[in-house]
Formats: structure tokens, C-alpha cells, sequence
């Protein structure tokens, strides 16, 4: 059996060789499509939320060995503890998970409003969570409970009509040829890719992980995703197949964060865990809020990617109640919202002009509002009118003000409806035509309609504690009224211009007078309270001409500052006036 098992593998490293050649001889060539256009990725770009799953042998001692706590993430006790294969291997016999459902979980998957679910085959720590020929130590041939879980997971993601995805790990602790003869670890680790594109049906993403060792390179990755996708040509290959460089896989994985914008020219998933261990540890309990999981959500597909987000199961093989309350949740917003979310791209602004996100589906524009301003303006489009507007939730009811009352009048403005939804209350906006992502001027260039924003990320700041606060995206900390605030502008069409500040001020730090001076104009202003240094608003400051063309000089300076501190500023926008 041994002998057939090793002839497999030679036979796949031979593929794997045979596919490095062509590979390298038309780099691409073998590659045809485009993973940012391709029907092969159309179900990646349109499902956005998928569940993540890792589970192996760490799941037993969950975060703890030989009675003491031990630091670190749940999947790597084993390196974090210092545990000697020779104590690690028993803890096979210990793996009973009795109680594992491959449809109950995923159906937590279906009901969070996920649609792929990815888990680990092989973590680091080199246990195969499958039916392998290739090594004894594997779930079906070493532990009691002898049942191959894949088995049953790729069915019950069959009838869901989830895509079935793995996880593996070319970084491999229990194979010391990795690093003594890494053509064998190759050989070995290609036979067992092998097995999982063939036993398991029709495979969405293969999800490589451990590329930092050594011996591996982005070339060894050319070749292995050109092997992985001559056995599944449909196949979704992450960036970690290689050395998570811009041209490695299909996509790029950026982990526990949220780039600050899209990813230009990538798919892009950001993969998180939903406490701080991806897998299980009884002791860690900080768990995310729903909330939060569903703002990152919408954050994410508003910059146009994937959330990938984890669950660690049990040693008994269940997940953990306080992961399945969360999602359970997370799946009650989706229900309503999930339009919002599916098969949507980016939002046309890098900013809102309100506290929340935007998503966009053809001449459809969801407004994500997470807190809702004294009044909601609708975002114009430039020759692009509003046709109607109304909340996706059908019991959430908008307050019409009587300004006009033709509905999304640009300058109108909704007060909050009596019911919103705390987690973000969304309002679909339709639009008579397709929504474009508006091209970013650079900083302090007017816009192609003649707009100017000058954003507090890109001003620059004078003084002692003045400063950019990131987490709330504005110029802050401005508790000496001596500090302030200046941009350079770039006229290229002079005009007259309405000028509009976003800002915020907490409760009882109202009251600041300041001016904004720019080409030998002066416009006053005085800092209305807006609840929280987070709630920000937006104040009409009046008009102002830029009659000249070239190079200006814009500052912000605190006349007086009654309270803690003068604002926080986000924004200054210049608009032509009508
Ligand atoms: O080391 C692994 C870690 O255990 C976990 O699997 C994460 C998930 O993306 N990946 C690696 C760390 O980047």
C-alpha cells in the first residue's frame, strides 16, 4: 500500500514539475483569465462573506498544556508551548469529536449569510484533518472517532449550495524533511493536494498559508498553482501559494485588518478571527460584538472585498455557542440587508459624507448609515439625478421634510426616522444611471466638476497637541487654540464656491469661533455641539471666490475655545456654486 501511496506522490511531482516548466517557459501563458473579470471568480466577487474554520489537534488542548495557560494563537500550542512531537502525536488518540454535524455547522455558515465555508486540511502542525494515504497520522487512521469530516463537509456545502474550500499549510513542523530534503517534503505535499482536488468534488479556493519557510519561493508557487489548477481549472488560489507577492494567486489576504482602501488591481479578502484565536482556546472570550462584525462587513465590500471571518471548533467538534450567537445575529441583519452586500463593487467616495459606508450595485447605491446626523443629505451625483430613494428595510420609515419634497432632492435632508437600525440602517438609493467610482483628485487639485476636498488626512498641522486622528479619519486633539490648520490648493477653474466643513464636538466643548482664510478672503465660524467627538456633521460656512488660477494657501484658525477643544475636522469641501 506504502509503495502505491509513494508512487501517487512521485506521479504528482512529476505533474508538478511538468506544470513548473510550462509555467516557466510562458509565464502566464497556461493563465488565461483575468481573476478580476473571470467567470471562474464570479461567485468570489459576488458571495463577499465566507466562513472560515480552524480545526485540528490543537482544538484538545485548547490553549492550554500541562495545566498552565499558554499564549499566543490556539493552532500554534504546539510551537508556543514547546511541545516535542513525540508529546504532541498522542493527543490523536484524544480527538473524539463526537458531537461534529457537518450540516448544523454549516448551516451557521448559511445562516450568518455566508457562501463558502474554507477550512484547514493540514495546519502547521502537520495533522491531516482528512483521509490520506500518504501518512498515518491523520484523522481517520489515528484517532477513535476514525471518520473523515471532509467527507461529510463538502456534501452539506453541496446541499446548502455553499462553495467547499480548503485550507493548507506548506509550512509542515512534523516533517523534518522539510528541512533536511525538501524535494521529498514537495513530493509528499503535492500527493496529499492531490488527493484533497480529487476525493472532495469540485473545490472553490485552495487557501495556502506557511509559505514564509525557507525553502519555499514564488516560483516553486507558479508552479504549484499552475498544478493546482490543472486538476481544477476552476479553482480560487490565494496569494500565500506563493510569497504573498502582487502577482501570486488570484488574490491577496490581508489578516486581522481592513485595508484603508481598496486594493488596487486585486481581489482582496481580509480574513479575521472573531475573538483573538483562530483556533480554539476555552479561555479566550473576547469576543467581537455582532455590531462591529457586520460594520466590517459592510466596510470591507464598500472597499470592494471579502471577509473571510473564523470560527475554531471544540475538541468534541462543535463551535463554540458564543461564535454561533454572534453570527446567528450577524445573519438576522443579513436577511434584510444582504442585497446590500452581495455582488456589489466599492463605493464611488472614499469618504461619506455621513458616518457610515456606501455600496454600489449598478445604478443602485446603498448608503450604510451606522449613526444617523441631525439630517441625511442624499449624495448627488454629478449628470447623474436621483430617481427614488427609500430604506431597505421596509419597517423603517424616512421622515419626508417638507424642503422641496420631491424625493432625493440632493440638498435635502432627512431627520432621523423614528426606528433605525443600530447596527447600520441602509437606504437604497437609485439612480437614472450607473454608479461610477469618481476618480480621487490628488490632494488640494480640484476634482473634474470643479470640487475641492481637503481632506484632515493631508493637512498640515501647526502646533503643540494638534493633530490626525486615524481611528476617527480627522484633524484632532485641538486643545490649544494657538494650534491650527492649513492645505494648499491647486485652482485650475476659478469661481465662486459654497464651502461645507464636516465636523464634530463633543457634548459641553461647543462654542469655538474660528476663521478659515484663503486668498485674501475670511469666512467665521462658530463650533455647534454634534453629541460626540465621533458624531460628525457637516456646517455650510458660506461662499467665497477663487478667482484666480494657480497655487493658494487655505488655514483653520481657533478665535476663541470655550471647551476642551476647538473640533475635530474631517473634511472641507468647496463646491461651485449654483
Ligand atoms: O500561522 C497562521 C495562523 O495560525 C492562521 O492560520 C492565520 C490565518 O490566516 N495564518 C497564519 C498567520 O498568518
Amino acid at each position: 500500500m506504502r509503495s502505491l501511496a509513494r508512487a501517487a506522490a512521485i506521479l504528482a511531482a512529476v505533474l508538478m514539475v511538468a506544470a513548473a516548466a510550462r509555467a516557466e517557459d510562458a509565464p502566464g501563458k497556461d493563465l488565461k483569465d483575468d481573476p478580476l473579470t473571470s467567470p471562474r471568480t464570479q461567485w468570489f466577487r459576488d458571495g463577499k462573506f465566507g466562513m472560515f474554520i480552524h480545526w485540528g489537534l490543537y482544538a484538545v488542548p485548547a490553549g492550554a498544556w500541562k495545566g498552565k495557560d499558554v499564549d499566543g494563537i490556539g493552532e500554534w500550542i504546539m510551537n508556543n508551548a514547546h511541545i516535542p512531537v513525540s508529546e504532541y502525536e498522542p493527543l490523536a488518540r484524544e480527538f473524539n469529536p463526537v458531537r461534529f454535524d457537518a450540516a448544523a455547522w454549516v448551516r451557521v455558515a448559511k445562516d450568518a449569510g455566508m457562501k463558502y465555508v474554507v477550512i484547514t486540511s493540514k495546519h502547521h502542525d502537520g495533522f491531516s484533518m482528512f483521509r490520506t494515504k500518504l501518512t498515518p497520522y491523520n484523522i481517520v487512521d489515528a484517532t477513535p472517532w476514525k471518520k473523515d469530516p471532509m467527507a461529510d463537509l463538502a456534501e452539506a456545502c453541496k446541499v446548502a449550495g455553499l462553495k467547499f474550500c480548503f485550507y493548507h499549510s506548506i509550512m509542515d513542523w512534523r516533517r523534518p524533511e522539510q528541512n533536511t530534503d525538501f524535494p521529498k517534503y514537495k513530493e509528499f505535499m503535492m500527493g496529499q493536494l492531490k488527493e484533497l482536488l480529487t476525493q472532495y468534488g469540485p473545490i472553490g479556493i485552495l487557501w495556502f498559508d506557511g509559505e514564509w519557510i525557507g525553502p519555499w519561493d514564488a516560483a516553486q508557487g507558479r508552479a504549484l498553482y499552475e498544478y493546482c489548477r490543472t486538476l481544477q481549472p476552476d479553482l480560487i488560489i490565494n496569494n500565500r501559494v506563493g510569497k504573498r507577492g502582487r502577482t501570486d494567486g488570484d488574490y491577496e489576504t490581508p489578516e486581522q485588518e481592513i485595508p484603508a482602501g481598496a486594493v488596487k488591481g486585486r481581489l482582496w479578502e481580509t480574513c479575521m478571527t472573531l475573538n483573538d484565536t483562530w483556533g480554539y482556546k476555552k479561555n479566550d472570550q473576547h469576543w467581537k460584538p455582532a455590531a462591529d462584525v457586520v460594520r466590517k462587513l459592510v466596510d470591507i465590500a464598500s472597499k470592494g472585498g471579502n471577509f473571510l471571518l473564523n470560527v475554531g471548533p471544540t475538541g468534541e467538534g462543535e463551535i463554540p455557542a458564543e461564535s454561533v450567537e454572534r453570527l446567528q445575529e450577524v445573519g438576522r441583519w443579513m436577511k434584510v440587508n444582504g442585497e446590500s452586500i452581495y455582488g456589489t463593487t466599492m463605493s464611488p467616495w472614499k469618504r461619506c459624507p455621513w458616518e457610515g459606508r456606501a455600496t454600489v450595485k449598478g445604478k443602485t447605491l446603498y448608503m450604510h448609515v451606522f449613526t444617523w446626523p441631525s439630517g441625511l443629505r442624499v449624495p448627488s451625483i454629478k449628470d447623474n439625478p436621483v430617481v427614488s430613494m427609500k430604506p431597505l428595510d421596509p419597517s423603517i420609515k424616512l421622515g419626508f421634510p417638507d424642503v422641496g419634497g420631491s424625493v432625493g432632492n440632493p440638498d435635502e435632508w432627512y431627520t432621523k426616522p423614528p426606528k433605525v437600525d443600530p447596527m447600520d440602517t441602509v437606504i437604497v438609493v437609485e439612480y437614472r444611471d450607473k454608479v461610477e467610482a469618481a476618480p480621487e483628485p490628488a490632494p488640494g487639485k480640484q476634482s473634474a466638476d470643479g470640487e475641492f476636498l481637503l481632506k484632515g488626512a493631508d493637512a498640515e498641522l501647526h502646533g503643540e497637541t494638534i493633530k490626525y486622528e486615524d481611528d476617527k479619519d480627522c484633524v484632532g486633539f485641538w486643545t490649544n487654540a494657538g494650534d491650527w490648520a492649513s492645505w494648499n490648493l491647486e485652482v485650475a477653474k476659478p469661481g465662486t464656491f459654497q464651502v461645507t466643513l464636516t465636523l464634530a464636538c463633543d457634548k459641553g466643548a461647543g462654542g469655538s469661533e474660528f476663521v478659515l482664510a484663503v486668498g485674501g478672503q475670511e469666512l467665521k465660524g462658530k463650533v455647534a455641539e454634534t453629541g460626540a467627538w465621533t458624531a460628525f456633521e457637516t456646517l455650510k460656512l458660506g461662499t467665497l471666490k477663487l478667482d484666480k488660477a494657480g497655487k493658494v494657501a487655505l488655514s483653520v484658525k481657533a478665535l476663541s475655545k470655550p471647551g476642551l477643544g476647538v473640533m475635530n475636522l474631517r473634511a472641507i469641501e468647496f463646491k461651485p456654486a449654483q
